[in-house]
Formats: C-alpha cells, sequence, structure tokens
C-alpha cells in the first residue's frame, strides 16, 4: 500500500521501531521493469493458495530507472531473429556473453512490447506512405500486434511517446498482484539465508522510509530486481549539478549486495557503462544517432568516426572493432582517444542533422520536427531539456557536447555486470549454464537455492534493456511459481528473531541517538560518521583509483591495491554509520551497498589480467586483450560463513554460429 507523502522535513529515527512479520510463497524485491513483469506473470500462474509480496524502496508508478519515462524501446526483434539478436549482443559485449540466455530473451520480449501498447503506451509507427506518425496519429494504423510498422531507428529500436511508459507498466503490475500484496517506501537491507539449509534463501530485513517500522520477512523463494549501481563514482555532475545522473541516481546496487552477501555468484563484474551523454545534462545520444543521423564531430569540426586514424584504431580490436556496428565500449574509446590527442571537445552536429532532415518538409513537419527533438529529451531526461533552456540552445541552431559519464554498474543496458545465473531448461543449453533444486532446473535462478533476478541483476546479457527487463522478470516469474510448487512442504526459518532484525537494521539510528549530544554540529562527531560523509569518501577513492573520469578510466594494479585497501576500511567504519532520520537510515544502508558492490567491480578488474572494454575502463599493465587466457567469464563469490572472496573464470560456450 502506498502510503502518502511525509509531511514537511524528515522523520526522525526512534529508537525502537515497531516490526512487522510477514511470510509469504513468493517475494518480489523492487518495482521496476523487471519487477513489474514478475509481478504481472506471477498472478497468471500462482494458485489461489499461494501468496506473494513486492517489495519497493519508491513508489511503482515513479521508481527506477523509467521513473522520468523513455523515448524509445530498445529492444523489439519484429522481423529480426533471436540467433541475429545474439550476435549483436555478443559483438557489442566484446564476445564474451550467455547465449542461452540472450536467445531465451530474444523469444519472448516481442510479447511485452506488444501489452504495453495493449495497456495504452503510444509507440510511432510508419504511415502507407512511409512518414513517421507519432502519438495519436500513429495509434491510427493499428497495432505491432495486429502487424503495423514501427518506426525503426537501428535495427533493433522502436520510438515511443514514453513519458508515461512506467505508470503505464507499473498500472499493470499493481492490479495484477493488488495493492495489498504491494509495500511501497520499503528499503531491503539484507536477505536472510535458511537456518537449516545454508544455501537457500529464506527471507529478507527491510524498512520503511516513512514510519520507524521494521520489517522481517519470511518466503520460500524471492525475486531481487533493484536495479544497477549509480554514484558509485565521482559523478561529471557536481556542486548545484550534484544529483543529476544519467542512470537512476537511487538505485544504489542492492541487487548486487543483497545477492552476494548471501553467497550468490557474481559474473562479469568488472564490465561497467559510461555511456556518451550530453554533457552536463545526460541526455541519451541514441535518437540523435540513429533517429536524426547526427554525426559526432571533434574540436576541429571533423567528423572523426569515419577517419583512417579511426578506422585503424578499430582494426586493433577485429573483429567487434570491425564489425558493421561499432560496440560501445570502442565508439567511446574512439571519443577518448580524440579528447587525449588534444582534439577535443566532441561536439553532436544536431544543427546539420536537422537541416538535412528538413530539406524535404514543410514548415508544420519542420516544427513537429523540432518538437521531436525536445520531446526526445522531456520523454525521459527533462533536466537535459532544461539545460538547453538555460544555456539558450536551440538545437536547430546550436550544436551540443557529448562526452562519457562516469561509470555506472548495469546487466541490462549495454553493460553485463550481474549474477551468475541458469538458462532455460533447453536440450541446446550447455549443462554448465543450467541448474536448480533437487534434480529440476529454474531459469534465472541465482547459484543460491530459490533466489531469483532479472533485468540489471542477470549477468552476462546485456541489450534487454527496458522491454527486455520486463520480459526477463516474467520468464523468472514462472521458474517461481514452479519452485513453490514443486517445494510444497518447504518451510522458511530464518536464524534471527524479529528484535535482531531492528538491531541490525537500526543500528545507526542507535550510533545515531547514543552519541549525538557529545557535538554540537551534527554530523561531525567522534564516535560515528554521516553517510553523506562516507559517500564523498567512496566517490574519491573510486574517482582517482578505480578507473574514474579523473583518469581517463585507466587504471593499473598498484592503483587497484590501493583502492582496495581504501574499501576496506570504508567497509570497517561503516559499522559507525550514524542517521537521525529515517531518509539517512536509508542513506546509510545505500552507501553500504554501494561500497560492497564497487568493491566487487573492482575485484573483477584486478582478477581479469586484460582490457576487454577499451573505453569503458583500461588496466594499464595489461593494455591489450589477451584471448588466449581470458576468453572467459570472471565470477565471483563471497563466502558468508568464511566471510572470504574467490574469484575464478568459467568457460565461454559459443551456441550461435558467426
Ligand atoms: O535512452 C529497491 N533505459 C532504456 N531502455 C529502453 O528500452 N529504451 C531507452 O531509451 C533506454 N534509455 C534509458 C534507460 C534508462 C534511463 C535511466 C535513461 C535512459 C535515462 C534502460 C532501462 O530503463 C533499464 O534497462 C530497465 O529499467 C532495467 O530494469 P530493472 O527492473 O532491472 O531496474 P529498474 O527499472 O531501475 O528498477 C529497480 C527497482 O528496484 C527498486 N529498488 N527496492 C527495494 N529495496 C531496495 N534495496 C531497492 N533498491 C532499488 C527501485 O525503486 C526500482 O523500483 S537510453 O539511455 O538508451
Ligand atoms: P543510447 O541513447 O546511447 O542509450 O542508445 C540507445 C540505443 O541506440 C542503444 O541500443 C544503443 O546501442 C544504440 N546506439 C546509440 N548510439 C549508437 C551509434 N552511434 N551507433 C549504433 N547504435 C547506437
Amino acid at each position: 500500500m502506498a502510503l502518502p507523502n511525509k509531511p514537511k522535513g524528515e522523520l526522525k529515527a526512534v529508537r525502537d521501531p515497531e516490526v512487522e512479520e510477514r511470510e509469504v510463497d513468493i517475494l518480489v524485491v523492487g518495482g521496476g521493469m523487471a519487477a513489474c513483469g514478475t509481478a504481472f506473470e506471477l498472478k497468471k500462474w500462482m494458485s489461489d493458495d499461494q501468496s506473494v509480496l513486492l517489495v519497493d524502496k519508491a513508489a511503482m508508478e515513479r521508481s527506477g530507472a523509467v521513473a522520468q519515462g523513455l523515448s524509445a524501446i530498445n529492444t523489439y526483434i519484429g522481423s529480426n531473429s533471436p540467433d541475429d539478436y545474439v550476435r549483436m549482443v555478443r559483438n557489442d559485449l566484446m564476445g564474451i556473453v550467455r547465449e542461452d540466455l540472450i536467445f531465451d530473451l530474444g523469444c519472448h520480449v516481442d510479447d511485452s512490447v506488444h501489452l504495453f501498447e495493449e495497456w495504452g503506451l503510444p509507440i510511432w509507427k510508419k504511415s502507407e506512405d512511409g512518414k513517421n506518425l507519432d502519438g495519436k496519429k500513429g495509434q491510427k494504423m493499428g497495432t505491432l500486434k495486429g502487424g503495423a510498422t514501427p518506426v525503426r531507428t537501428g535495427k533493433w529500436q522502436i520510438m515511443i511517446n514514453g513519458e508515461s511508459y512506467k505508470r503505464i507498466v507499473a498500472e499493470a503490475a499493481k492490479l495484477a498482484l493488488g495493492e495489498d500484496n504491494i509495500l511501497e517506501r520499503v528499503f531491503i537491507v539484507e536477505l536472510l539465508l535458511d537456518k537449516k539449509n545454508e544455501n537457500q534463501i529464506a527471507g529478507a530485513i527491510g524498512i520503511s522510509v516513512r514510519e520507524n517500522k521494521v520489517y522481517l520477512i519470511k518466503c520460500k523463494t524471492m525475486m531481487v530486481a533493484c536495479g544497477g549501481a549509480v554514484n558509485i563514482y565521482q559523478p561529471r555532475s557536481v556542486g548545484e549539478g550534484k544529483g543529476r545522473a544519467w542512470y537512476p541516481v537511487w538505485n544504489s546496487g542492492s541487487t548486487y549486495y543483497l545477492c552476494m552477501k548471501v553467497g550468490a555468484e557474481l559474473s562479469m563484474m568488472e564490465n561497467r557503462f559510461t555511456p556518451a551523454r550530453f554533457k552536463d545534462g545526460y541526455g541519451p545520444v541514441g535518437a540523435w544517432f540513429l533517429l536524426f543521423k547526427a554525426k559526432a564531430l571533434n574540436g576541429l569540426g571533423e567528423n572523426y568516426v569515419g577517419s583512417a586514424a579511426a578506422k585503424a584504431e578499430l582494426e586493433n580490436y577485429a573483429p567487434y572493432g570491425t564489425a558493421a556496428i561499432t560496440p560501445t565500449c570502442l565508439r567511446n574509446h574512439l571519443m577518448l582517444f580524440e579528447m587525449k590527442a588534444g582534439r577535443g571537445p566532441i561536439i553532436m552536429d544536431t544543427v546539420t542533422a536537422l537541416a538535412e532532415i528538413g530539406k524535404t518538409m514543410d514548415k508544420k513537419e519542420l516544427k513537429h520536427l523540432e518538437s521531436e527533438a525536445w520531446e526526445d529529451f522531456l520523454d525521459m531526461t527533462c533536466g537535459q531539456a532544461n539545460l538547453w533552456c538555460a544555456t539558450n540552445t536551440e538545437p536547430e541552431k546550436k550544436n551540443s557536447e557529448i562526452m562519457p559519464t562516469e561509470p555506472y554498474l548495469l546487466g541490462s543496458h549495454s553493460g553485463c555486470c550481474g549474477l551468475w545465473t541458469s538458462g532455460p531448461d533447453y536440450d541446446w543449453v550447455p549443462d554448465a549454464y543450467k541448474w536448480g533444486h533437487n534434480g529440476k532446473v529454474y531459469n534465472r535462478m541465482t547459484t543460491v537455492v530459490g533466489l531469483f533476478t532479472s533485468g540489471d541483476g542477470v549477468g552476462c546479457s546485456g541489450h534487454k534493456f527496458s522491454s527486455g527487463s520486463h520480459a526477463e522478470g516474467r520468464m523468472a516469474a514462472k521458474s517461481m511459481v514452479r519452485f513453490v510448487r514443486d517445494n510444497k512442504d518447504y518451510k522458511p526459518e530464518v536464524a534471527i528473531s524479529a528484535k535482531e532484525a531492528v538491531d541490525i537494521a537500526y543500528k545507526p539510528v542507535r550510533t545515531y541517538l547514543d552519541n549525538a549530544a557529545y557535538t554540537t554540529a551534527d554530523d561531525i562527531n567522534p564516535a560515528y560518521m554521516k553517510p553523506n560523509g562516507m559517500m564523498y569518501r567512496m566517490m574519491k577513492a573510486t574517482h582517482e583509483y578505480g578507473a574514474g573520469t579523473a583518469t581517463y578510466y585507466l587504471t593499473t594494479s598498484k592503483n587497484l591495491e590501493i583502492v582496495m585497501e581504501l574499501l576496506q576500511t570504508m567497509r570497517e567504519d561503516c559499522e559507525k554509520l550514524a542517521a537521525g532520520d529515517l531518509h539517512e537510515l536509508m542513506r546509510a544502508w545505500e552507501i553500504l551497498h554501494r561500497i560492497w558492490t564497487v568493491e566487487s567491480h573492482l575485484r573483477h578488474i584486478q582478477f581479469r589480467k586484460e582490457t576487454r572494454y577499451p573505453g569503458f575502463y583500461y588496466q594499464a599493465d595489461y593494455p591489450q586483450q589477451d584471448d588466449a587466457n581470458w576468453f572467459c567469464f570472471t565470477n565471483s563469490k563471497f563466502d558468508p560463513k568464511s566471510q572470504k572472496w574467490d574469484t575464478f573464470k568459467r568457460d565461454y560456450i559459443k551456441i550461435i554460429p558467426d
């Protein structure tokens, strides 16, 4: 149930909050695209005697990455084939991907897009004479399911009027589950293993950010889909601009933290995404490159991407660099190449692009084209449109700078870090890629029994985007219902009491209450640290040593050693985090989730002795790709018993031929 907005100011935290204990068959953690897919699908397969609860840290209508909406759906297979989809993702991610997961997703993703349209999302259509029709005009052409042609920008992407995208998807999820089975404004802080079965999930601890209340929830199976990790590096936007980022600032790596802490295996955590974005406003570039056919120019006004030097540089990364579509990391690499050679900044030539398209248009069409340019940002990153206003930028008259951002961790966009999950139970899926429990395979289950993930959580298989994350959540839902049915007699038991759950969740509050009176300044105290201070400490360390923007994404073995030591100290110091109000309590948990997440990222970079993704990061001691030794997955596991990490290789198996 949604709680009303808080009154003025933050709610003070109390020493002894209320505790609510719940027990359900299925717990869904997160309320984003993947979780909404799970919620929608669950209700189709659950029997009446099965119970479910969805917990989102925010309000589902505007939570997660799609909060502001989107202007494109980046994965729609349409008349393409799932095999080709695998080839595209494999090439973009420099060869090492789980083809079973990608193929499986490619077979199902369009169904989610058809549902979105059925639920009211306007999808642009082509008219009979090949014109782009958006909004109501597009709807008049019929539905995609009924055979209407979408407006393709690239081979995989279609345009939408998507300001209300998340509201539409959340409405369907809420209707399916019922408000009584949803808790909003509850942040899950830790997961709990079963008391008797050491590698089986059994519950979670959550805190309300609107009431002094802790939840202890037991479950037979769980979906963790809390999105990716943002603000783990010093963002480019500082000072008055701080708080802007491209990916959702409120996604704090919980997916990775929660799952890794109970021993789930992570994969490809070294992979990060540093997308090229409109500078300072973080506006995405896809529509400009693909729909408006704009070119990026270097500071000398040259189309550097088409230059002989760029082609020669890309040859070094064949076969990926020489493919028809240059992988995302290498597109960034070329930008950095120009900037480092003193030929920056990089400029998106919006003026020429709009003038070119406008040549065949009448006045009214031209006006509409200009509106589309604005709507692209108003639909999904309205801060960028604000920045254009604030800087007197009319894109048909003035070009804009683009720039690779600070690093994000995610598994659904053009990155592939995440959990190592089982693939589907088909005969063509190698045994090493499918597993489950008691001899049964459960698609998208992590290596912890009963613990599932999807969207940004599933590693080794990027380019799902919003539609693919929704579809993957649905695929996992079916496995989860089957898991509950197959394990009817399983009674989850956790090793802690409700009181102990409060002790864990409210530790920062008690640290604060015990010590706050000692100093006059609330955030300076010898006995504690506020999460805000810890955030700056983490960002400074990762920025300078962990291949942040400070060093053009370059790190070395020595730098990694230093940052790992700093992060370990930070984890120790997190024992003294202090929170005076409920918002700060959430911040305290978020920073802990971020520190563990970025540590696992750097641990993986340290382990992989090559530079697999130039443009995303560079390991200066191992600047080349090394296929002989590193054409494999790099996985890691934190053992909750011994509290130790293990990092190791897993084989890549090619399934779809070139
Ligand atoms: O332009 C807890 N994305 C794009 N996808 C597209 O299809 N087209 C685009 O145009 C895309 N672009 C884009 C995109 C994202 C953003 C931010 C922008 C532009 C500006 C990517 C997709 O949005 C993305 O792939 C999916 O949303 C991923 O789905 P999922 O479910 O993995 O993550 P989520 O939607 O962010 O949801 C996370 C949820 O978890 C909650 N949560 N709940 C409880 N406890 C905790 N501890 C929690 N931590 C987090 C969140 O509240 C949220 O509900 S473009 O760039 O290419
Ligand atoms: P972005 O807006 O950068 O997130 O990109 C949206 C979609 O367009 C993703 O599927 C990208 O892979 C794709 N894309 C963006 N820029 C280019 C480009 N220059 N060439 C090919 N595909 C691109």
